[in-house]
């Protein structure tokens, strides 16, 4: 349901290999390329990484030509703009459509009805009975195709997203009757369905609009899937063979009934026929850890918008647990645990059981995510169907991480290796490490760092009117603001500098290394912990920055509007970037892969993704810290016991206090990381994030140290590449094979 494209027209000009030459045609024209491409908006029509993952996925099948489509909403509006008054967020609404959108073409003869409430009816059929739904509304939905080209290959895949637009059949009911304005009214209705993104990563409130965007995309999607396949067949039993449908997390997972409804319903095959076919062609991708990520759907809602899914969903359960009590026995609690309804004081419908129990295959996205869903959040289904279970490591596209945002690291990777075929070979780039101790290199190396942070540092200037040294340490946390994220331990960690800073003899200071310490991020309009903490970081910030004391020895930047072109920009000019996570709370993390592919070091807790990059460069080239996955349960366990280091008591007191202004506003952020309360292990791990700050500080004095580990890292970014990701997938889920354009 979401797809982080940013902006296309230098990715689109490199992929099809005619930048230079569009270039300078432009320039006859009297236009510089990078002044034009400037000019574009994102399309941002999703949160965070999940979204960016399916952006980068989707080059990666166009350039390895892989006969896949995309599918989503065209939001109208995409995901809010930040906006940062006197150190606050604000959300303004990102109309994106404003100016039109030269990428998409309008598929006006691409529209399907959609239908949502009404009853369900018996019909007698052939001597028995069978349903069939009369619905009360009906919306249509019109395909804009947004092409995807590949990297050097002709194939050019589709991101087709859907438009609501008003149904002239139901018009036509109401004109007739008389009732013209209900008839208007009804038609801005029907356009509200993909009118606007929702914001909130991760967090499911079982809003009624919510239910009807994914319902929306769900039939859409389906209606087309199904109208292509009937082009050339006519026996569904060839179904599994022709399609397979990649769910990518629950929002989706209404395809699942909908296919049961499809072929029983319209297309009268039997229910087992129907549901043999079903298990054949879903797979899922879960995103989350928490049993609380999970996104769980009101029955009382479903049954008013899609009475006849919330039937199917029934059916499919009675079925599945008359299977698992033959085969766990009549363990009551496990059978409820796994049921696809919970019978709470909310009766639900839980989305990930039902993509589970229809799916051959779950893949987590990591290699400690899927442990995790194995042995916690989803042990009871591993244990009934271990076979299911597998995980495709992220990854991202080198295509727009490093040759679109990093043109000159670009060019210097092509000239080292003597070739430009990692650009689709991207294991090709491990042919750095032998040159990671050369001397021309390095010099080479630094000065396309120094150019990137000088366009980084410029940048800073005109948005915040902070003067950056570039000879400072960029250190870099940029992602959507979580609690489990732990930005707000980075911002103690900056408290806790700026405090030694101030208390050093004069002549100390000279062993400062200088930092320039950059945070950005959006927080969830309703996610009040999340805005705190923005709020935290802008005061801070201007306490420090304009402290005269302090100087260019410390300098914190909160960059307003993170979105995909700001990480362009910031990711080429990091030195160190940091995922701080608490382990085991990040299923994945693909930020940290663009930052390896960059050449900028880590500064890392041991979880999701960066288990896996320790595996490839080693531990010796990044800055590992705090508690180790398997700990964090006893830790928690110990709640006000837990010793907790005196700096971290003192600068939360420092907050608390109100050194930095606001005292009453920050006194709950405060409240959540101490007395018992700090679930997420700040003050646990708080000595040993200053211990991995100093190595690098110690590291970065170091350069020709610092280089060679810059070098390795880009050298060892080859394995989170997303063409390894989506070969996995290719190979083993969806069993295709490249299909190359044969002119
Ligand atoms: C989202 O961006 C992710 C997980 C979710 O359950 C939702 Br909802 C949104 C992220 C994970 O937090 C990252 O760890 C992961 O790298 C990314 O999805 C892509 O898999």
């Amino acid at each position: 349901m979401e797809f982080l494209m940013g902006r296309s027209l230098s990715n689109s000009a490199i992929n099809l290999g005619i930048r230079d030459q569009y270039a300078d045609a432009l320039k006859e024209l009297g236009f510089e390329f990078e002044v034009l491409a400037e000019q574009e908006g994102d399309a941002a029509l999703g949160n965070g990484g999940l979204a960016r993952l399916s952006a980068c996925q989707m080059d990666s099948l166009a350039t390895m030509d892989y006969p896949a489509w995309g599918y989503g909403l065209r939001y109208q509006y995409g995901l809010f703009r930040q906006v940062i008054l006197d150190g606050y967020q604000h959300e303004q609404p990102d109309y994106w459509l404003n100016f039109g959108n030269p990428w998409e073409i309008e598929r006006v003869h691409v529209t399907y009805p959609v239908k949502f409430y009404g009853t369900v009816e018996d019909e007698n059929f052939n001597g028995g009975k069978r349903k069939v739904w009369l619905p009360g509304e009906t919306v249509e939905a019109v395909a804009y195709d947004n092409p995807i080209p590949g990297h050097g290959t002709r194939n050019t895949i589709t991101l087709r997203l859907w438009a609501a637009k008003p149904s002239d059949q139901i018009d036509m009911e109401s004109y007739n009757t008389g009732d013209y304005i209900n008839a208007v009214v009804n038609r801005q209705r029907a356009e509200t369905i993909s009118s606007v993104l929702f914001p909130d990563d991760r967090s499911y409130q079982g809003k009624e609009l919510r239910l009807k965007q994914q319902y929306f995309f769900v039939s859409a999607s389906l209606q087309d899937i199904i109208r292509r396949f009937k082009d050339s067949h006519s026996n569904f039993d060839d179904f599994p063979e022709k399609v397979a449908l990649q769910l990518n997390d629950t929002h989706p997972s209404l395809a699942i009934a909908e296919v049961m409804r499809v072929l029983v319903d319209e297309e009268h095959l039997g229910w087992n026929r129907a549901w043999d076919i079903v298990c054949k062609i879903f797979s899922f991708t879960t995103h989350t850890v928490l049993p609380e990520g999970l996104e769980k759907v009101p029955v009382d809602l479903l049954e008013s918008l899609l009475p006849r899914h919330l039937q199917i969903i029934y059916d499919i359960n009675f079925d599945y647990i008359e299977e698992l009590k033959k085969r766990i026995g009549l363990d009551y609690d496990r059978l409820s645990r796994m049921s696809i309804v919970e019978d709470g004081a909310i009766k639900s419908i839980r989305m990930a059981n039902l993509a589970i129990v229809c799916s051959h295959t779950v893949n987590g996205v990591s290699r400690v995510h899927s442990e995790l869903l194995k042995t916690r959040v989803f042990k009871d289904f591993y244990e009934l169907w271990p076979h299911k279970f597998d995980y495709k490591t992220n990854g991202v596209t080198q295509r727009r991480w490093i040759v679109v945002s990093n043109p000159s690291l670009s060019a210097l990777i092509s000239k080292w290796l003597g070739t430009e075929a990692w650009i689709r070979d991207v294991d090709l780039l491990a042919g750095l490490q032998e040159q990671a101790a050369n001397a021309d290199l390095h010099e080479e190396w630094r000065m396309v760092r120094k150019v990137n942070k000088m366009r980084l540092a410029e940048y800073i200037e005109a948005m915040s009117g902070v003067k950056v040294s570039v000879s400072a340490m960029f250190d870099v946390q940029i992602k959507r603001i979580h609690e489990y994220k732990r930005q707000l331990l980075n911002i103690l960690g900056i408290v806790h500098r700026y405090d030694c800073i101030k208390n050093m003899e004069k002549s100390d200071r000279t062993k400062v290394v200088p930092r320039v310490c950059i945070i950005g991020g959006k927080a969830a309009p309703g996610y009040e912990i999340a805005r705190k903490i923005i709020k935290l970081c802008n005061a801070v910030a201007e306490k420090i920055n304009n402290d005269p004391d302090v100087g260019d020895l410390l300098k914190l930047v909160f960059i307003p509007d993170y979105n995909v072109s700001v990480a362009e920009l910031v990711i080429p000019g990091a030195d160190l970037s940091q995922h701080i996570s608490t382990a085991g709370h990040e299923a994945s993390g693909t930020g940290s892969m663009k930052f390896l592919m960059n050449g900028c070091l880590l500064l890392a807790t041991e979880d999701g993704s960066t288990v896996e990059i320790i595996e490839e460069i080693g531990k010796d080239n990044m800055f590992l810290f705090g508690a180790k996955m398997h700990e964090v349960p006893a830790l928690r366990e110990k709640g006000p016991t837990l010793k907790v280091p005196l700096q971290f008591a003192r600068v939360v007191r420092m907050v608390r206090d109100g050194y930095f202004g606001f005292q009453d506003y920050f006194e709950s952020l405060c409240d959540k990381v101490e007395g018992g309360n700090d679930f997420y292990l700040l003050g646990y791990d708080f000595q040993s994030y200053l211990e991995a700050q100093a190595a690098a500080d110690k590291t970065f004095v170091d350069q020709e140290k610092w280089t060679r580990m810059s070098i390795l890292s880009t050298a060892g970014s080859g394995r989170f590449s997303s063409d390894r990701t989506i070969e996995e997938y290719a190979e083993k889920t969806w069993g295709i094979e490249p299909c190359r354009c044969p002119f």
